[in-house]
């Protein structure tokens, strides 16, 4: 996977803008960005790691990533994803820009308004008035729907072709999937979990590619929950929460609102505070008026007391833990952790979990993958080999002939 991409979704008026304008917003930018263009409703958004420099001792010199007092911010992209248009919900299905924007994520952080004042259609209504779970069930069903329909369109000719050139349906479910970010590995995971017959996909019934396209969205993009507008939901949120989990769902309470006005405190100098915290410092002397820091002394009782945090920066982590990556540090130089150019620890790459010395070779570049020799783990100063299965944290030297 080149980048990774992380959508955020839901209907109108939940807090999506917000969500995107404080996880994007919370850090001095980065000037590499390992993403070429960057759209008006894409943003960089970043995981916290432990830095390697604190381990080695060193003070390195981030290029693709930022490293602060050992913390290093490593990017991912964000997209606004288009709001659900009120048709949907009357079943005239999704629309286009949607469609198109959910293609491109390989995660999904969907936006719930905890304090039920926006209706199905995202219209203000008297808090408490809408049941949220309304919404999760909702957005579930109409992307694995969307996913079936792509599936029944062409499933006749698919099954056929399966059963006369005796191909393996799940590389030809994969080819049909393949603009959506869904993977052969996905699919075969799905099959397995949806016990199909993989012999006789003629014999599959539309119950089955229902259940198919479900698991196939469960497996290509997992949804973990921002019960968002902590700071005005109900006093029984907590075992509304609980009900959320319960039914299989990750959650995690949020405040965008509240992570919003931190970072812009912050960035004016009024605060010391950084995104995931529980607290923050009011800097002496600065000219907050008694509304303002009345504001700031709210978001302190009501949602980071109250919860532990806003949940902004823990959400935009666990949609990445979703996918099972890990963080991989290659350097050119195993004894002085530098690149060509001498920089110390310079990149982070995310990695799938499983992925060896070899893959990693081939992401730095695809001659050095093809002209593999041996890897040093800078860690251990082993000489690792094509196989080695990668940690997370390893900072790993390739040795290649290219
Ligand atoms: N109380 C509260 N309001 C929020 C929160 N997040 C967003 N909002 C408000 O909800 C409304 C809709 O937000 P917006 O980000 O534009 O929603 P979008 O349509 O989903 O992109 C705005 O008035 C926001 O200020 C939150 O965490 N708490
Ligand atoms: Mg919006």
């Amino acid at each position: 996977m080149s980048s990774m991409i992380v959508g955020i979704v839901g209907k109108p008026n939940v807090g999506k803008s917000t969500f995107f304008n404080a996880a994007t917003d919370a850090h001095a930018e980065v000037a590499n960005y390992p993403f070429t263009t960057i759209e008006a409703n894409k943003g960089v958004m970043y995981v916290r790691k432990n830095c390697p420099c604190k381990d080695f001792k060193v003070k390195c010199t981030p290029h693709n990533s930022e490293c602060k007092e050992g913390i290093r911010y490593v990017p991912i992209e964000a997209i606004d994803v288009a709001g659900l248009v009120p048709d949907a919900f009357k079943g005239k299905g999704l629309g286009n820009k949607f469609l198109d924007d959910l293609r491109q994520a390989h995660a999904l952080i969907h936006i719930v308004d905890s304090s039920g004042s926006t209706d199905a259609e995202g219209n203000p209504c008297s808090a408490g008035s809408y049941d949220p779970m309304n919404d999760i069930d909702f957005l579930e069903k109409e992307i694995t729907h969307w996913l079936k329909e792509i599936i029944k369109k062409s499933w006749e000719n698919i099954a056929r072709k399966a059963q006369m050139e005796g191909n393996k349906i799940e590389r030809l479910l994969s080819d049909h999937l393949t603009g959506l970010g869904i993977r052969e590995d996905h699919i075969h995971h799905a099959v397995r979990v949806s016990n199909l017959d993989v012999e006789k996909p003629q014999n599959w019934s539309d119950e089955d590619l229902l259940q198919l396209s479900e698991d196939i969205r469960k497996q290509s993009k997992p949804i973990i929950i921002a019960y968002n507008k902590i700071d005005k939901a109900p006093e029984n949120l907590i075992e509304k929460q609980k009900d959320i989990k319960e039914k299989g769902y990750r959650v995690i309470p949020t405040s965008a609102e509240s992570e919003l006005a931190l970072t812009h405190a912050s960035d004016h100098d009024f605060i010391s505070y950084l995104p995931g915290e529980k607290s923050f410092s009011l800097h002496e002397n600065t000219s907050l008026s008694d509304k303002q820091k009345q504001g700031l002394e709210y978001i302190q009782s009501k949602v980071l007391d109250r919860f532990g945090s806003t949940g902004i920066q823990q959400c935009i982590e666990e949609a990445v833990s979703m996918l099972d990556l890990i963080v991989v540090y290659p350097v050119e130089d195993e004894h002085h952790l530098t690149d060509k150019e001498g920089r110390i620890l310079p990149d982070a790459y995310f990695m799938k979990k499983g992925s060896t010395a070899k893959d990693l070779a081939y992401k730095v570049h695809s001659d050095i993958g093809d002209h593999f020799i041996r890897a040093i783990n800078a860690r251990t100063n082993r000489v690792v080999g094509a196989d080695y299965e990668l940690e997370d944290g390893d900072v790993i030297s390739i040795v290649s002939n290219a």
